[in-house]
């Protein structure tokens, strides 16, 4: 009996390993999303269970094998048996030429090249025993790296076995995306810690974590581009070489151009050149490679690279500006972050007056002081930041910058936590910090309440009208008439706005109470999983870290938090004046036994709903299953046209896509229903 249950047990759990590592291939080599997410989540968590009964049932491929271990007390040393090598740089277009010059009087004639992107991130090397993943090595000097094997299996892209039972080792780049790259360091500035000057930066930080659970969190991914040695392979080309890798399961770079002549070589560096702040990671430069492996044989290398290859960096995208003055504010955990103001200057196509100094420490690292002559570039290609002072610039009368000591809101004074760079106003009843929790109860991800704005917001709490987020649901059309360009109709919009986010689901609540380092995601777990934000008040720090995906972070702050007396006075407040603290929409079990026209698909809605907002029809539709996108393309399942529709239905129209009318999507609504 028992061996049979075993045995169908590793029956599913092979299963759900099979088909959990095709959604996450789809998902992190391929970027074309399969599943919902919460498919994905309630497979994992079965295949966790079932490891949790049978821990013979865990293999070296499993996902949950991703998640990060144990932690090391520091890396060892890895040698290379084939050495990484460098590439030798070339500037400008003379150089360019010089280079096919070189290569063409070497092999007697002209030779194609394969142009490829240059990732800004950290070279790594694969080794995989008959298709399994067994090492991961930084490069180091090319030939002694560190093992970051812990690390890099946290890394989704990387397949833990091969497609194939090969034995190879693969290099390639293992890079943080830009998005991932901006939200990390948001989050750090909100948290009091050092910021990342760049992803590059944010990368080498991420592998150098001796916690890998840490790297886990951190979202890198990865584009391989060779081989140490291609011996098992057939490939004869670096063309087909990039093929072979993709299609053992590797994630290459898709934007890979083969040039005959050296002036096709340009036009691609400078296409790209132009087009490097449109892609979703940071590319340095352009590497162009003979194409023919015998060719780049024959060529071979000097001590120091190959001859056959060259890295065309791009010139660094950096501009001149003065330092105006430097601003503080106050965030709504009491941080308080000084921004650069600028004289105006252009920078890769926008132009920039502003640029955070994140903390104290920063500014005194950089020796910024006010009327600086400073370099400034965009981290990410998109975040303005401050590289350096220009000391000879800097005026003779100018002195050192002080930082302020007390709250430039509330005048208290201002701490520096343990081990934080940021200073904090630790003033609960801060008007800053209570502005700024107002303004994140009422967001979008939040409450969701429309027509409160910052000025709104700040002149209802300057007017005492109110002091906390409960005081929004006692707010009367009279209290509301007193402010600023406030007139009746708006007056009732915003009253009909509370009112409607009273019945909210409770995890925008969860969300909006500005619990740290809550964010609307594990708001969503929470709220799922107990149910009501009474019993999440009562949960203990097990309870909350049992739940796959919250860490002890999570688990100790919504601890703390519930354990403030005033926060069960605002609970109780909320309650009595009428809004919900439960839970609302479905369980994920639940989700699965959906029968919808919507299960599985992707809808856009566009213009003017009558009888639904766009909000409300948005979450009906995604709580039966479907997922609602903001724009038309190949993928767009069902577009849903409103009076007034304009380009969208246009668009859906020329690709084919089904439109229907919001008759049709009301019915389809009501006529879905939950299998008992
Ligand atoms: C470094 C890099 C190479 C490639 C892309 N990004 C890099 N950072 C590529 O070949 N596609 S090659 C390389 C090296 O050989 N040092």
């Amino acid at each position: 009996m028992e061996q049979l249950s075993f045995q169908k047990a590793q029956q599913r759990a092979e299963a759900l390993r099979t088909e959990l590592n095709k959604y996450a291939y789809q998902y992190y080599v391929k970027d074309q999303p399969s599943v919902e997410d919460y498919v994905y989540d309630k497979k994992y968590q079965e295949l966790v269970n079932l490891e949790t009964d049978y821990p013979n049932l865990i293999t070296a491929d499993s996902p949950t094998q991703r998640v990060g271990g144990k932690v090391l007390e520091g890396f060892v040393k890895v040698i290379h048996d084939t050495p990484l090598y460098s590439l030798n740089d070339v500037f400008n277009k003379d150089e360019l030429i010089a280079f096919d010059e070189r290569v063409k009087k070497a092999v007697g004639h002209s030779v194609s090249y394969c142009c490829e992107l240059k990732i800004d991130g950290l070279s790594i090397s694969l080794k995989y025993e008959n298709g399994l993943f067994v090492q991961g090595a930084t490069r180091g000097d090319g030939s002694i790296g560190e093992n970051i094997t812990e690390n890099l299996k946290t890394v989704k892209s990387i397949p833990l076995r091969l497609t194939e039972p090969l034995s190879v080792e693969v290099r390639g780049e293992c890079y943080m995306p830009k998005e991932s790259f901006v939200k990390l360091n948001e989050r750090r500035e909100e948290e009091g810690k050092e910021v990342f000057a760049n992803p590059r930066n944010a990368a080498a930080g991420s592998l150098r974590q001796l916690d890998s659970k840490v790297t886990a969190h951190r979202n890198l991914s990865t584009f391989l581009y060779t081989l140490a040695d291609f011996g098992p392979l057939e490939a004869t080309t670096q063309d087909q070489a990039l093929s072979e890798l993709a299609r053992l399961g590797f994630r290459t770079n898709d934007e890979r151009k083969l040039c005959d002549t050296i002036d096709e070589v340009w036009e691609y560096i400078e296409a790209f050149h132009e087009k490097r702040n449109q892609l979703s990671y940071e590319i340095d430069g352009i590497v162009v490679k003979v194409n023919d492996f015998d060719l780049q044989d024959q060529l071979g290398f000097t001590v120091k690279a190959p001859r056959w290859a060259a890295a065309y960096k791009f010139p660094p995208e950096e501009a001149e500006t003065i330092i105006e003055n430097i601003e503080w504010t106050v965030g709504r955990t009491g941080v308080i972050t000084p921004t650069a103001i600028m004289n105006p200057v252009r920078l890769a196509g926008t132009t920039v007056s502003r640029a955070s100094l994140h903390n104290s420490d920063y500014i005194e690292k950089k020796e910024i002081r006010l009327n600086d002559t400073v370099l400034v570039y965009k981290a990410g290609d998109i975040i303005p930041e401050v590289a350096q002072v220009i000391m000879e610039k800097r005026p003779s009368d100018s002195t050192p910058y002080e930082v302020p000591t007390h709250c430039p809101i509330c005048d208290s004074e201002l701490v520096h936590l343990d081990e934080e760079v940021a200073l904090r106003c630790i003033n609960p009843k801060c008007p800053a910090q209570i502005k700024e929790g107002l303004n994140h109860f009422v967001s979008r991800n939040a409450m969701n309440i429309d027509g409160l704005g910052p000025s709104v917001l700040a002149q209802m709490y300057d007017k005492h009208l109110v002091s906390d987020v409960a005081d929004l649901y006692a707010l009367e059309k009279e209290q509301l008439l007193t402010l600023d360009k406030i007139k009746d109709k708006s007056a009732e919009n915003i009253l009909q706005a509370i009112n409607v986010s009273r019945e909210n689901s409770v995890e925008r609540l969860i969300f909006g109470l500005g619990i740290r380092h809550v964010g609307s995601k594990a708001a969503r777990i929470l709220a799922e999983h107990f149910g009501s934000l009474h019993d999440l008040s009562r949960a203990t720090k097990e309870e909350i870290i049992e739940l796959n995906t919250m860490g002890e972070t999570i688990a100790d702050s919504v601890v703390t938090y519930f354990e403030n007396d005033e926060v069960h006075d605002l609970m109780k407040e909320l309650a009595d004046r009428g809004v919900n603290l439960i839970y609302k929409g479905l369980r994920t079990s639940q989700l699965e036994e959906v029968e919808s026209p919507f299960k599985g698909k992707t809808i856009v809605l566009t213009g003017k709903l009558l009888d639904y907002t766009r909000e409300d029809a948005k979450e009906k539709i995604e709580n039966l299953g479907g997922k609602v996108t903001g724009s038309v393309s190949k993928k767009t399942d069902i577009v849903v046209a409103g009076e007034d529709a304009g380009s969208k239905l246009t668009k859906a129209q020329s690709l084919g896509i089904d439109v229907w009318d919001e008759t049709q999507m009301i019915q389809a609504i009501e006529t879905s229903h939950l299998d008992e």
